[in-house]
């Protein structure tokens, strides 16, 4: 992989790191295959949480400007490239495996579609969310349109977009862009990844792509899905030593520390 690296460690932490800071991180082409290729393999690989991660002052810079004007592309090419950004979001959102952003200076435009994809975002005082499109001349394609309304309801995308509005600071985590604000976005986002590693891998499975799948669904169906879901992850065998230690009085209580 030219654009990305990836390490595991002992505890199966997966760390993602966009690596194109010379170029603030946009994503060419390039980039969008090697998201593919790595977020279908990580599922299989071990891997218990992803850190992603980014060089450079700057998280994402959103689609590749120049390789953009440069193509010269045709709505279908566009149409096309679209569906692989749609198919490297899906694999973060849907894979199975908690996916945890660490962010910092610029989230815009396919870097906010990017990390709308992961499962948990942490910002750093640096961090600032935008939608440029309406600014370059252009439109969301990968997948903003679905997911950023998810996060922080349509009026205020539109608004984004329409006058380029950027969110920060504490501002960004009310409306719903980061759940978390901290000095160190990736400390965080390691420390919230070391604690979903402990859940069962079908816990986060169920977690990391039910609740995505379920949205898509009627009320109906998802309800039916949830039951069918937690038939499979509630009667687990790795759940049992965690069910008995709760019976014996040795399990974990759910209260502040
Ligand atoms: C880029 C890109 C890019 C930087 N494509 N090359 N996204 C945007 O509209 C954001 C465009 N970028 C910026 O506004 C600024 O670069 C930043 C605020 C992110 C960073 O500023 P700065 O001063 O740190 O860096 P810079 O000097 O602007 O850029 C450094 C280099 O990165 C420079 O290349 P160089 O070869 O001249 O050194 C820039 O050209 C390059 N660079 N951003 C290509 N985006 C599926 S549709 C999605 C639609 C969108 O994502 S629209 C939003 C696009």
């Amino acid at each position: 992989m030219q654009n990305l690296i990836c390490d595991i460690d002992g505890d199966g932490i997966a760390t993602v790191t966009l690596n194109r800071p010379a170029k603030r991180n946009a994503l060419n082409a390039a980039t969008i295959e090697e998201l593919i290729a790595l977020f279908s393999a990580l599922p299989g690989s071990g891997a218990r949480a992803v850190v992603l991660r980014a060089e450079g002052p700057h998280f994402c810079a959103g689609l590749d400007l120049v390789e953009h004007g440069q193509a010269e592309r045709t709505p279908a090419e566009f149409m096309r490239l679209c569906l692989r950004w749609h198919e490297a979001f899906n694999k973060i959102e849907y894979g199975g495996i908690p996916v945890i952003a660490a962010l910092k200076g610029a989230v815009v435009g396919g870097g906010l579609e990017l990390v709308s994809s992961v499962h948990i975002r942490v910002m750093d005082e640096t961090t600032y969310f935008g939608l440029p499109e309406g600014q370059r001349g252009l439109f969301t394609g990968g997948g903003a349109t679905i997911r950023v309304p998810a996060l922080i309801g349509k009026a205020r995308m539109v608004d984004m977009m329409l006058t380029g509005r950027l969110y920060a600071g504490d501002e960004a985590v009310q409306v719903g862009l980061a759940q978390y604000r901290t000095v160190d976005s990736e400390a965080k986002a390691r420390e919230l990844a070391r604690a979903a590693a402990q859940n069962t891998e079908l816990s986060n499975f169920a977690i990391c792509s039910g609740i995505s799948h379920m949205q898509n669904m009627s009320g109906l169906d998802a309800a039916y899905a949830e039951a069918t879901l937690a038939g499979i992850v509630n009667t687990q065998d790795a759940a049992r030593g965690r069910l008995d230690a709760f019976a014996k009085g040795t399990g974990v209580k759910i209260k502040p520390a």
